[in-house]
Order: C-alpha cells, then sequence, then structure tokens
C-alpha cells in the first residue's frame, strides 16, 4: 500500500492517529473540516499555532501538524492571547470544548472577545464533559441525563452565540456536526478575520451524552442535528434559539473593530517615536 495517502495526511502531525476519540464522535469531524479549510485556503502552517485546553475536544491540538500547545484545563485562551500578542502575524486558533472553554474558561473567553483579541475560538459544544465521564456543564440542556443530573438538569444552558455576540466577538457563527461545509466555510472565514472570531459546533458525543438521552447511536444525534436545526440568513444573534426541539444554525455576526494587537502595537510605536524625538531612546526594539 506504499504511495497511497491520504491528500490530508500532510497536515496530521506524524505518529500521531486520532485513536483517543470514541467511534462516532463528532470531534475527527471538526478535526477534518479544519484540515480542509487550511488546504483550500493555501495557508503556511509555519503560520498557524493551535492552542487547547483539556478534553476530549482538546485533543485536536495534538494531531494538527503545526505548533501547538495544549494548555491546562480552561486556560487555552490566555495561552492563545499571549501568542498572539508577541506575535501577531500568526493566526492563532484555538480547538476545545464547551466545559473547558465555558466553564473553568469562562472568564477568558469573555475578556478575549471584549478586547478584540484577533484569535479564533472553535468550541465544540457536546453538552456535557466527555472527557470525564459524562458531567453536566454549561451547555447542557435543561431535563438531560448526566451522570451528576440523574433526576435531570434543572440549570438553563448558556446560549454560546449570544454569549459572544454580546461581548464583542467580530464573527460568530453556530452549526453542527451535521453541516459539515458549512463548519469549513465559516472556519475559512474565521481564518481570515482581523478580530476575535467564534465558531460552535454542536457536537455528537454517543458515549457519554446520547446514550444517557436515549440516542446511543453516533447517527440518532445526527438525525436529531438534522431534523431539528433551522439555517437563519439573518446577521441578527437574537434569532440564534437553542432549544432540543429548535436548533438555529447560521452566522450572526460578521462586523469589524480595531483589533488588540494592532492597537497595543500602535500605542508602543507612537510613544517610542516621542520618546526618540525627545532623545530619551534609541534602538527600542518590540
Ligand atoms: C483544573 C482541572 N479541573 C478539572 C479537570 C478534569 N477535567 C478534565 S477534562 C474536563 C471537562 C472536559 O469537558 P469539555 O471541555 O466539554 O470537553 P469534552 O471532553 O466534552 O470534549 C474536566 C472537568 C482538570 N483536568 N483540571
Ligand atoms: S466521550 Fe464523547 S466527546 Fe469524548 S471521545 Fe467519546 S464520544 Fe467524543
Amino acid at each position: 500500500m506504499s504511495g497511497l495517502m491520504h491528500p490530508l495526511e500532510k497536515f496530521v502531525r506524524p505518529g500521531m492517529e486520532s485513536r483517543i476519540w470514541c467511534s462516532g464522535c463528532s470531534d475527527g469531524i471538526v478535526l477534518n473540516e479544519f484540515l480542509r479549510a487550511i488546504d483550500e485556503l493555501g495557508l503556511d502552517m509555519n503560520k498557524i499555532v493551535v492552542v487547547s485546553g483539556i478534553g476530549c475536544a482538546g485533543r485536536a491540538s495534538g494531531y494538527i501538524n503545526v505548533d501547538a500547545f495544549h494548555a491546562t484545563h480552561g486556560r487555552a485562551i490566555p495561552v492563545a492571547v499571549g501568542i498572539k500578542v508577541a506575535k501577531p502575524e500568526l493566526n492563532v486558533v484555538v480547538i476545545s470544548g464547551d466545559g473547558d472553554l465555558f466553564s473553568i474558561g469562562g472568564n477568558h473567553f469573555l475578556h478575549a472577545a471584549r478586547r478584540n483579541v484577533g484569535i479564533k475560538v472553535i468550541c465544540i459544544n457536546n453538552f456535557n464533559y466527555g472527557m470525564t465521564g459524562g458531567q453536566a456543564g454549561p451547555t447542557t440542556p435543561m431535563g438531560a441525563f448526566l451522570t451528576t443530573t440523574p433526576y435531570g438538569n434543572i440549570e438553563s444552558p448558556l446560549n454560546l452565540v449570544q454569549l459572544a455576540a454580546a461581548v464583542g466577538a467580530t464573527y460568530v457563527a453556530r452549526w453542527t456536526a451535521f453541516h459539515v461545509r458549512r463548519i469549513k466555510e465559516s472556519i475559512k472565514k474565521a481564518l481570515a478575520k482581523k478580530g476575535f472570531a467564534f465558531i460552535e459546533v454542536v457536537g455528537i458525543c454517543p458515549e457519554q451524552y446520547g446514550r444517557r438521552q436515549k440516542m446511543p447511536r453516533p447517527i440518532d444525534m445526527m438525525m436529531w442535528f438534522k431534523k431539528n436545526s433551522v439555517i437563519s440568513r439573518e446577521l441578527d444573534p437574537s434569532k440564534a434559539e437553542f432549544t432540543p426541539e429548535k436548533i438555529v444554525v447560521g452566522e450572526f455576526v460578521d462586523v469589524e473593530r480595531p483589533e488588540y494587537t494592532e492597537l497595543m502595537r500602535g500605542q508602543i510605536n507612537s510613544i517610542i517615536e516621542r520618546l526618540e524625538k525627545e532623545g530619551k531612546v534609541s534602538d527600542v526594539e518590540i
């Protein structure tokens, strides 16, 4: 079989195979679409950095053949922000789970989006903490059964699209694992965006989530998404309803506003220029 090579193999870190994911898990779908997006855009892999936190979704950073950082739980965004501030020319992408990004890491998300740091965040929202055995998290639907909610979840879930829009993300989209081509197109858009971009991919976790909601086979969750998702044609996050009966998907924000690292560099340069004029510094490099 030598000589046969998958067209995306060049983007996969040699020796790493995505064996950790259960069969039917949609983490592989998102990884696949991310690699296809890079391929179609013809991006230089040396200019991309992928950062993730802990969780099944967070394993993506280990499989992509770019410089990557597997941060501690919840801390993917501050690591990504640090990289972007130090090297603004890099395309810095966070791929992680709903628990990692919005539970323990929620505060970082708010402030990176508010500051409009030009990182791209892809959240695989599978409604639970998959890696640790199926605990309820910030996006678990009301009534869902998980190990920590044996009588049904009584907490209201976050609407990630509305949250991202409210705190200032310049690109916000939501798709489900059923909308594979749309995921790829959104990733391409996000990668081209200057400011903070956010994509929610509503994912399939047959092992920990589906199994407990009477959807044990991957195809069951796929059919749920197919049947209950509605594509919005409006750039209006208030329309981004998300209930088990109706999952509104689409693009909800696509705007421009000043990006943080550019503002920061501009400010530093103008201070240096002034100090140089005053003869107070010379040969300063940032
Ligand atoms: C500080 C800390 N607290 C808790 C954990 C245990 N832990 C590992 S992954 C995880 C949740 C992962 O959920 P999510 O981000 O939704 O990803 P998934 O596994 O569902 O893809 C937790 C609580 C940890 N590793 N570190
Ligand atoms: S536990 Fe769920 S999220 Fe984790 S690999 Fe298995 S199916 Fe995927």
